[in-house]
């Protein structure tokens, strides 16, 4: 209110609070609430009238929220879902401009700054991010982590940013990072709807918050229903805090605090809030609150109608219980206010926020008019001097009438009228041409950047070090070159930390971190639950936070439980925020060929389409993966590094800067020069190409090998494309199955580096089988690519092109 200090979030425990001044809080958290709820209405409608695509609001959840707010503090986090405009709005991390803004989705990311209209509307964001990609200070602003659509998906994130407190209040030798923390004093926030919380995530993360002790606050907003399907047939007993009652913490044991309180009662909430957040804060907690008995006035989107689903007296139930009536009747009730005095309120709210809505769509309308505008006249003063003069009149004409167009259909007009006049060429169709061109930039800006963070910080302009070696450089197991290369970054960078799976104590199955513990502590080298899901999303948010987490998945199949969070989130969190957040998160697993259907696995193509945003990193040894570790830790961009599982008791020799030098990203090494064949492979499969080389060559068919390194990116230099200028032949050899990183490999080389051009024979993958690779020697030769496997199938290919001189085999 102006002139005034009190706000919304002010807090009621001030032992000097008149009545008055209790009064003035009241009423200025009921005014938020209600322009809260006159946003959820009038979005509705704009979306019902065809102003707007979509619609989701926080209707029916504004007075928890108001409550909420309150403990909320600079320094906590949000992790939470599309219900929570209200607690956005008091909190002062949104507003309603942007609210709109956004339900329009304005790519203007000054008007919607948590998306820059990529996101639905509701889903909410602050930027942390400066554009040199350096951090804000995060200790002294209210941040607000990237929502995501799918349900309980965000709770894997939630874990790691008040895991992230944890490490700072309690690891020492962070004290230096004031600008994440103060003393580890936060709360990371967490809301959840009722329904959500039967995803399995949920329980994942719930029970690894009480295991870990981490201050998560987490709401649970629950309205009874998940769209259609009542709480009967959501939760056991119907009631997700009565059955979660085993969490609860007991005489010294772990476990959680947990309160239940209805959405309706504002006095209680707040309390409720005050005292769990405390708690939290203080004691490093997490804590549950139920709130129960919300409504959905509007119903759960623009969707569909409740009226479908929901009984008479349910939704006459709903209409008595609304929260912010109830909050008006107890304002009432308890003279903080009077009917008039709040209708005066109510009046003054609706007209602000229409206000703010007109103007909001105001400011796009007025743009893409003055852009019509633009390139009607264009296409009319060129028609003038065409044969097809009338169709370009259509054009022109149908642009015109369009009613609420945006970019595309004045983009489209002009692509349909060089369309219409291919055949012309004359300097007025060239303004076209170059004006399309100009569109196409802007919409590019617009709509396709910031996968990558994309700023200095990039792993692709980490400096290239070479390794170096001694003459007498000892050659030891493969496995300790990388634990020398984790030791050095560990004594080099204090916020580096891995956990996962048997990480800690004995330093991860394969004993990379062999040794590591014991010297830099479990807080730095930290196993975990088995919870693929929560390992990756605890990396997600200490990576937010300043951390440099090395999340560690025991086995590539495994990376299959948690490939949710990271294709959802991680991977989308630079694209979706405009790259106003990111999570530099490094995840390290092994993969390819061992043993069995569930350790030999190579999915790479179930990765490579889903988990853009990622580098994917394949490499052939463990130095090379020494090599990118410290690439990776030296920038801010996620990860994914594949270890290749039978690789770590191979010896390699160990190069003297092991901490140090770098493997850059894309960057394509030609293992073997040759000029018959060009052969594609990565990580296990490499060496099997290599020895298949040698044999090759002794019957007189000459090999070049490339190792790609990395998947994404692939070869920017293009060694693969200039490979086939001399062999004019390609087999892509990997151990997926057919049609899947191997198809993306050929995609790369034949069409993106114009491979295609110097080819004299068909392209080849030569992949493993379509079903999941068996146990033993016999099912892995008669399953994957072997020797035999790779030598004929080069064989093949040089006798096709001369078969005088190669006699087919068979
Ligand atoms: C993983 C996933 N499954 C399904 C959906 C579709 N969906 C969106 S909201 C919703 C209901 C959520 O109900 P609840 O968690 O109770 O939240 P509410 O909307 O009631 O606040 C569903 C099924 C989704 N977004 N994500
Ligand atoms: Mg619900």
């Amino acid at each position: 209110m102006p002139g005034t200090a009190i706000r919304a979030t002010s807090k009621f425990d001030t032992a000097e609070l008149s009545f008055d001044d209790f009064k003035k809080i009241v009423i200025e958290d009921y005014r938020i609430g209600y322009e809260s709820r006159q946003a959820s209405i009038i979005g509705r409608k704009e979306v019902l009238t065809g102003k707007a695509k979509f619609g989701i609001f926080g209707d029916g959840k504004e007075v928890a929220q108001l409550a909420m707010a309150k403990a909320f503090r600079a320094g906590d986090w949000r992790a939470g879902y599309y219900r929570d405009q209200t607690f956005m709005f008091a909190t002062g991390m949104s507003n309603l401009r942007e609210f709109f803004a956004q339900l329009y989705a304005h790519p203007d990311v000054e008007k919607d700054p948590a998306s820059a209209g990529r996101q639905m509307n509701c889903h909410y964001a602050t930027r942390f991010i400066n554009a040199d990609g350096s951090w804000i200070n995060q200790a002294e602003t209210m941040n607000c982590s990237s929502d995501i659509s799918t349900t309980g998906g965000h709770m894997p994130r939630l874990l790691g940013l008040a895991y992230a407190s944890k490490l700072y209040r309690q690891n020492q030798e962070l004290e230096y990072l004031s600008q994440f923390s103060v003393n580890g004093n936060e709360v990371a926030f967490g809301t959840i709807g009722n329904g959500a919380t039967s995803e399995g995530v949920f329980f994942e993360c719930f029970n690894a918050a009480g295991v870990l002790q981490v201050p998560m606050a987490i709401s649970i907003w629950d309205d009874a229903y998940a769209i259609s399907v009542p709480a009967k047939l959501q939760t056991t007993k119907e009631d997700i805090s009565e059955i979660l009652k085993g969490f609860q913490r007991e005489n010294g044991s772990n476990g959680f605090e947990i309160f239940k309180v209805k959405g309706w009662d504002y006095i209680a909430l707040c309390e409720t809030y005050a005292r769990a957040i405390t708690l939290c804060r203080e004691e490093h907690v997490p804590v549950l609150i139920h709130v129960t008995e919300m409504t959905q006035p509007q119903g759960h989107s623009t969707s569909g109608s409740h009226e479908r689903y929901k009984s008479k007296d349910r939704l006459a139930w709903e209409d008595e219980h609304d929260c912010l009536l109830k909050m008006r009747q107890w304002m009432i009730a308890s003279a903080i206010s009077t009917e008039q005095e709040l209708d005066e309120l109510e009046a003054e709210a609706k007209k602000y926020v229409r206000d703010c809505q007109r103007e909001a769509a105001g400011e796009l309308v007025t743009l893409i008019n003055a852009e019509l505008e633009e390139a009607a006249k264009m296409i009319e003063q060129y028609a003038e001097g065409v044969s097809v003069k009338e169709q370009l009149t259509e054009i022109v004409a149908e642009l015109r009438k369009s009613y609420d167009a945006g970019r595309k259909e004045i983009v489209s007009a002009v692509r349909k009228t060089l369309r219409a006049t291919a055949k012309e060429d004359s300097a007025e169709r060239q303004l076209l041409v170059n004006w399309l061109n100009a569109e196409k930039v802007k919409a590019n800006g617009r709509y396709n950047t910031k996968l990558f963070s994309d700023t200095p910080q990039s792993p692709l302009y980490v400096p290239v070090v070479p390794a170096v070696y001694s003459d007498n450089a000892r050659s030891i197991d493969g496995r300790e070159v990388l634990n020398a290369c984790f030791d050095a970054n560990f004594a080099r960078d204090k916020t580096i930390v891995a956990f996962g799976e048997d990480v800690g104590a004995i330093g991860d199955v394969n004993q990379g971190f062999a040794g590591l513990q014991s010297k830099y502590g479990d807080l730095r080298i930290t196993d975990t639950g088995i919870r693929e899901t929560s390992i990756i999303g605890q990396g997600m948010g200490l990576a937010m936070r300043g951390l440099k987490p090395i999340a560690e998945i025991q086995y590539l199949d495994y990376l299959i439980y948690a490939i949710t969070v990271i294709c959802d989130d991680i991977g989308s969190l630079s694209y979706r925020t405009f790259g106003g957040q990111k999570a530099p998160l490094i995840i390290r697993t092994r993969g390819h060929r061992l043993e069995g259907i569930w350790h030999s696995g190579s999915p790479l193509g179930m990765i490579l389409g889903s988990m853009r945003g990622f580098h994917i990193c394949v490499p052939r040894n463990m130095t090379q993966a020494a090599g990118m570790y410290n690439t990776l830790l030296r920038g801010d961009e996620p990860a994914l590094v594949i270890e290749s599982l039978n690789g770590y008791r191979l010896k390699e020799k160990l190069p003297e800067n092991v901490g140090e030098f770098t493997v850059p990203l894309g960057k394509a090494e030609i293992m073997r020069e040759g000029t018959d064949v060009t052969v594609v492979s990565y990580g296990s499969t490499l060496r099997i190409v290599l020895e298949a080389a040698e044999e090759l060559e002794k019957m007189g068919i000459n090999i070049e090998v490339i190792d790609p390194q990395t998947l994404y990116p692939f070869d920017k230099d293009n060694l693969c494309g200039a490979s086939l200028k001399k062999t004019n032949k390609l087999l892509v050899v990997d151990e997926d199955v057919p049609g899947a990183a191997s198809a993306y490999i050929v995609q790369q080389i034949i069409e993106a580096q114009k491979g295609y051009y110097s080819l004299d024979s068909q392209p080849r993958t030569l992949t493993a089988k379509e079903h999941r690779p068996p146990y033993g020697s016999d099912g892995d030769y008669f399953s994957k690519p072997s020797l035999d496997d790779i030598v004929e199938a080069v064989y093949a290919i040089v006798s096709e092109a001369n078969p005088a001189k190669f006699p087919p085999i068979y």
